[in-house]
This record gives structure tokens, C-alpha cells and sequence, in this order.
């Protein structure tokens, strides 16, 4: 195994080998991060997740030129809602349920435009796309087997929303025994103090759940090995 590249990281450096990578870009959907989807229904400004959009672009490109793995995961129904249960569905009682009618089609319902990704950052092709129902992207989704057949041990994780997917991933992650190195300018919240509390909660007590770091120092440690 050559020497893993370096990333100057909370609460210390985090060193990853790109061939046992993957980047995970969790729920860049239109449902979450535009205007009249299921975020918005709940009461959020989605501007909050725009903001992530433009350096989530750069290191989606800045990975994908070091042939890293990306994955990119997307949380949904079926259209029979079976695989939604009714606590969730009714859960804060939105505006608009999960399955009801959106401007871009039935709200979190696989196929439809608003569960899909938006265009700016759409995967590549050959590119995994992990549909999740639950807030986990390893919760009933076959994703620790596909890592695992791929031999990826480490993760860097982007998306939304902080508190809620990014971090029960992160969580679900560091349980499997995945080395976790979260965005911070590319993972988005609703709430500003919640973005950074879930941060601070990630690398509290030595690393409890991984590390995190600005993308710009992920994408330094990748030019420094194009440099080697
Ligand atoms: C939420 C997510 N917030 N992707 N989903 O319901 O974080």
C-alpha cells in the first residue's frame, strides 16, 4: 500500500489511500435543496443548502480526476409507500406529506423529478446511486456489501443535511468500522446552529465519529499526490 495522502483535519490529520475511497454525496436532491419540495414544506429556507452546491461541484470534479469512487445516495419511497413507515409519514406534520402531490412530482417518491438529484451535481455515469428509505444511507440499502466488495475503507462525506442523513451515516459509518472525513462547506443544515454542533459533535473527544476538515484541504491533499 503506498502512504496514504494527508488531510489537515479537526481533531487531527486524517490520512486516506484513494483506492480505498469513496466520496459520499448524500441526498443532493431536488425534494431538499429547491424551492417546493419536501424541505420547504417543513418550514425551511432551502438557501441554507444551496449554499453547498458550488464547493461540493469542485470536489466532485477534483474526485472524480483522481478516480476516487463516488457514490451518491437519494432518500425515497416506493410509490406504494410500503416501504415508508406511518410515523414518518406523518412525522411534523408538513405542509405536504411524502408521497402527496409537489411542483416537481409526488414528494420523495422514487422517479419522480423532485427525488432526484439536481442537476449541478448529477452522478456520472457508472457512478453508484444508492436509493435509501430511511435517514441512513446503510439502512436497508446493501451499501456496507457494496463497499466492502469494492474494499473502501474510508469515506468523505458530503450532502445534506447535516444533522439528520449526513450524520446518521456518519454514525452508521463509523459502527462498520469506515474512517469518516466530513466536508464542513459541504454539508449543509437549515439551521446554522445546527451545522455547527453537528460538526462539533463529529470530531468531539479525540474523533467520536471521524474527522472533519474545509474542502479546500481535501482537495490540497489530492493535488499534492497528482504532484508526487
Ligand atoms: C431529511 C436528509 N432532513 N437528507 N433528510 O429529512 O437529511
Amino acid at each position: 500500500m503506498s502512504d496514504p495522502l494527508l488531510v489537515e483535519a479537526e481533531p487531527y490529520p486524517y490520512g486516506f489511500d484513494p483506492g480505498h475511497t469513496a466520496l459520499l454525496v448524500i441526498d443532493m436532491q431536488r425534494d431538499f435543496v429547491e424551492p417546493g419540495g419536501f424541505g420547504e414544506s417543513l418550514g425551511n429556507d432551502v438557501t441554507m443548502l444551496q449554499k453547498v452546491v458550488p464547493p461540493l461541484r469542485e470536489v466532485l470534479a477534483a474526485t472524480r480526476s483522481a478516480g476516487v469512487t463516488v457514490v451518491h445516495t437519494r432518500e425515497g419511497h416506493l410509490p406504494d409507500l410500503s416501504d415508508c413507515p406511518p410515523a414518518k409519514l406523518s412525522r411534523g406534520a408538513p405542509s405536504m406529506r411524502i408521497g402527496d402531490p409537489g411542483p416537481y412530482g409526488r414528494i420523495l417518491i422514487r422517479g419522480e423529478y423532485g427525488h432526484d438529484i439536481i442537476d449541478e451535481l448529477a452522478p456520472a455515469e457508472g457512478e453508484l446511486v444508492i436509493d435509501k428509505p430511511g435517514k441512513g444511507a446503510f439502512y436497508a440499502t446493501g451499501l456496507d456489501e457494496t463497499l466492502r466488495g469494492m474494499d473502501v475503507r474510508s469515506l468523505v462525506v458530503t450532502g445534506v443535511t447535516t444533522e439528520v442523513c449526513v450524520h446518521t451515516t456518519v454514525r452508521e459509518a463509523n459502527d462498520r468500522g469506515y474512517e469518516c472525513l466530513v466536508l464542513s462547506d459541504c454539508v449543509g443544515s437549515y439551521f446554522p446552529q445546527f451545522q455547527r454542533h453537528g460538526l462539533d459533535m463529529i470530531a468531539a473527544q479525540g474523533g467520536i465519529f471521524g474527522w472533519v476538515a474545509p474542502s479546500g484541504h481535501y482537495l490540497k491533499a489530492l493535488e499534492a499526490r497528482s504532484a508526487r
